[in-house]
Formats: structure tokens, C-alpha cells, sequence
């Protein structure tokens, strides 16, 4: 059942679903205004996040939009106000920053428009599934601006160069299917079933053991940021402390006794 994050305000910008075992569902949450992130918007988020992430039973998100829009971007009212001593003081890019931090499985449910800085927030989820009717595209260059929140950097990640370079530069969106073709997009679906595939495959990943989904999901990032030789080196290191954990010998003990694990976190 959806309730608001903060039960102070009569709008709500997120709500929020605890009622599904091990996850937790955030639901951005400004329909009039295509759900453009604000930057109080973006700081119920993180805090949401802070508060999931020391939550042992929550095992893994699910973040989603609407059935039309998942995220228009940048609230574009907020941008307007803001000249360049504004952006240098900005708090968006801190709390962008402790999106990407977040350390349990983000997985991103995109039905329809993921614009701008809306692209940019799917692009922080570790899996993206897609309603065939998503369109993903960085419109910034219509406005006399760039991507801001990453954008420039995932996207050629995700994408490569020529395509990125095509959707930054001529604003032109790529629908679900070809997004998916690249790499960007997990899964397409019938937007009426990415939810609930979302979930689906949320709840399959909480039940995995939680300190090699913390570890897995660490090590693969590092692949951004690492030299092949340090990436492979950093995933012996983490290779190397799952060895020593419960959860480990139970996955073996219980593959061999033809049961299923009992996963403990430890
Ligand atoms: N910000 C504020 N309001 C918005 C936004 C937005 N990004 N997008 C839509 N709205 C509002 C419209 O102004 C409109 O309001 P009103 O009803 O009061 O006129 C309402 O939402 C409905 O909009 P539309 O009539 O346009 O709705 P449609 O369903 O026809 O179209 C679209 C939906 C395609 C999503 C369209 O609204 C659109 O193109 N929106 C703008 C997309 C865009 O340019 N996004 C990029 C924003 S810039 C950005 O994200 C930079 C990120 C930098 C981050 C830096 C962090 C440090």
C-alpha cells in the first residue's frame, strides 16, 4: 500500500510501499509536473535511503514513476531560478552523490518519459527494467545545457560514444527496445507488467545472501572507475572476504545437502 514518505506534507513528492517481504518501493510522485525532480524531492530520496540502508530486512529497492512519466527531469521552475553562483552552491550534486553511494540493489521500473536529470536517476539504479513505451533521452542541449547530474559520464558508459554523443548533442530520445539493444535497459516489458516485474526480480535478489550482494554490487561499479589490473585486484580483495563469511559456507553446505540456504547476513 503506497503512503507518503513524509506524512507532514498534503502533497507528497515520494511515496512509499514496505508492504512487499525484504523491499521497499519509492514511487516519484509529482504528476502535475510530470514528476521533475526537485531538489526537496531529491533530499526525501536520500534520506528514504539512508533510512532503508541500515534497515536489515530491506534487501533491495524498486523506484518507479508513473504509468507516462517516469521522471521529466530537473524541476525546470528550480533551474530558472538559479544563476551561476546558485549552481556553484547547488546541494543537488551532494545528494546525487549519496544516490550513487547507496549500497543495496537500486532497481529502476521506467514507464514513459526519463528526461534529463530523470534519465540521469535511472542511470544511478544498478538494473533498469522498461515499459515498452519508455523513451530515455537528454534534452539539456534545447535548453542551453548539459547533463548536470552524470549524465555526460554514465550515459557514454552505458551506451558508448557515438550514441550518447548523438542523444546530448541533438536532444533525440532512444525508445525502450533500442535502449535496451544498448545495454542501458535490462528488460522491456508491457508497461503494465514493469512494475510488477521490478518487484519480481527485487524480491528474487533479497533472497541472495546480503554481504555478497554488497560486495558484488560494489566490485562491479568499480569497473567505471578502475584500470582492468585494479578492478580484477579489488574483486580478489572481495572475493577474498566472502570466503570468511557464514553466509558462504552456508551457501555451499546447503547446495550439497540439496536445501535451500538459509542466509543470515553474517
Ligand atoms: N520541470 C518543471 N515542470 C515541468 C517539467 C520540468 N522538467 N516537465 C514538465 N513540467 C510541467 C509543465 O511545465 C506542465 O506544467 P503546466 O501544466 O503548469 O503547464 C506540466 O508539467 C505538464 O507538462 P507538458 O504539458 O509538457 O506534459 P506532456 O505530457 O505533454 O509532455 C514531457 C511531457 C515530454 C516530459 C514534457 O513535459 C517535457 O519535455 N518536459 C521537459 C523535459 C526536459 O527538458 N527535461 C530536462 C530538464 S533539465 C535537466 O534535467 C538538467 C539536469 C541537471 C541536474 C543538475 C543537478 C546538480
Amino acid at each position: 500500500m503506497w503512503k507518503p514518505i513524509d506524512m507532514s506534507v498534503t502533497e507528497p513528492l515520494l511515496l512509499i510501499d514496505t508492504g512487499q517481504a525484504n523491499i521497499t518501493v519509492i514511487r516519484l510522485n509529482r504528476p502535475d509536473a510530470r514528476n521533475a525532480l526537485t531538489t526537496g524531492l531529491l533530499a526525501q530520496l536520500v534520506n528514504a535511503l539512508d533510512v532503508i540502508e541500515v534497515d536489515d530486512d530491506v534487501k533491495a529497492v524498486v523506484i518507479t514513476g508513473s504509468e507516462k512519466v517516469f521522471a521529466a527531469g530537473a524541476d525546470l521552475k528550480e533551474m530558472a531560478a538559479l544563476d551561476m553562483g546558485g549552481v556553484v552552491n547547488d546541494r543537488r550534486p551532494a545528494l546525487w552523490k549519496q544516490i550513487a553511494s547507496f549500497p543495496k540493489p537500486l532497481i529502476a521500473a521506467v514507464n514513459g518519459f526519463a528526461l534529463g536529470a530523470g534519465a540521469e536517476l535511472v542511470m544511478h539504479a544498478d538494473i533498469v527494467i522498461a515499459g515498452d513505451n519508455a523513451q530515455f533521452g537528454q534534452p539539456e542541449i534545447n535548453l542551453g545545457m548539459i547533463p548536470g547530474a552524470g549524465g555526460t559520464q554514465r550515459l557514454i558508459r552505458a551506451v558508448g560514444k557515438s550514441v550518447a554523443m548523438k542523444m546530448v548533442l541533438s536532444g533525440e530520445f532512444i525508445a525502450a527496445d533500442e535502449a535496451k539493444q544498448l545495454g542501458l535497459v535490462a528488460e522491456v516489458t508491457l508497461p503494465e507488467l514493469t512494475l510488477e516485474r521490478a518487484i519480481k526480480l527485487a524480491q528474487l535478489i533479497a533472497t541472495k545472501p546480503p554481504l555478497a550482494l554488497k560486495q558484488a554490487k560494489d566490485v562491479l561499479l568499480q569497473a567505471f572507475e578502475m584500470h582492468l589490473d585494479a578492478g580484477l585486484k579489488y574483486e580478489r580483495k572481495a572475493f577474498t572476504v566472502l570466503a570468511g563469511t557464514a553466509d558462504r559456507n552456508e551457501g555451499i553446505a546447503a547446495f550439497f545437502e540439496k536445501r535451500p540456504a538459509e542466509f543470515k547476513g553474517q
